[in-house]
């Protein structure tokens, strides 16, 4: 979710170009670091508050919702080799793709980690959905040659 706190935590690992899913790798220990930062109160479930909490660092011009280029330009600031993957990760938060993020994204993302539909997220279906998504992220970066054509941005610019 809030990738940026991961992209801190990984910054030291390795040397990335392009679309490079490296720097995430092993997904699962990177799912779960995210888990355990973004799980504010420490009570092993993740509450849409605490991603809502956790979203509203990104919000730069203060207007309640993340846009496209605040939560870009948060992760291209703190890891510009993060960049293009950010794209990809704010087309998973966005729900209902408003190129918005506000608490209905926010809702809808937690109902999409929360497998068994219980209203309780926990670290197993937070890092099992990560993981897919990630893996999956990484399958489309491979096939576009690290390139959305949607988005289209080689390179961190903010
Ligand atoms: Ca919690
Ligand atoms: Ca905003
Ligand atoms: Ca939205």
């Amino acid at each position: 979710m809030g990738i940026g706190y991961v992209v801190i935590a990984l910054s030291f690992v390795g040397i990335c170009h392009g679309l490079d899913m490296s720097r995430l790798q092993p997904y699962n220990f990177t799912a779960e670091i995210m888990f355990i930062v973004e799980d504010l109160d420490q009570d092993g479930i993740m509450t849409v508050a605490e991603i809502d909490t956790v979203f509203a660092q990104y919000d730069t011009n203060g207007d309640g919702k993340e846009s496209r280029h605040e939560y870009t330009a948060f992760i291209c600031a703190a890891d510009p080799a993060l960049y293009q993957i950010s794209h990809y990760l704010y087309d998973a938060y966005d729900v209902n793709g408003d190129h918005k993020l506000d608490l209905v994204d926010y809702e809808g993302f937690h109902n999409n980690m929360d497998s068994n539909n219980d209203g309780l997220l926990n670290m197993e279906e937070f890092v099992a959905y990560w993981v897919a998504l990630l893996t999956s992220i990484e399958s489309v970066g491979n096939h576009q040659h690290g390139q959305s054509h949607e988005h289209g941005a080689p390179a961190c610019h903010t």
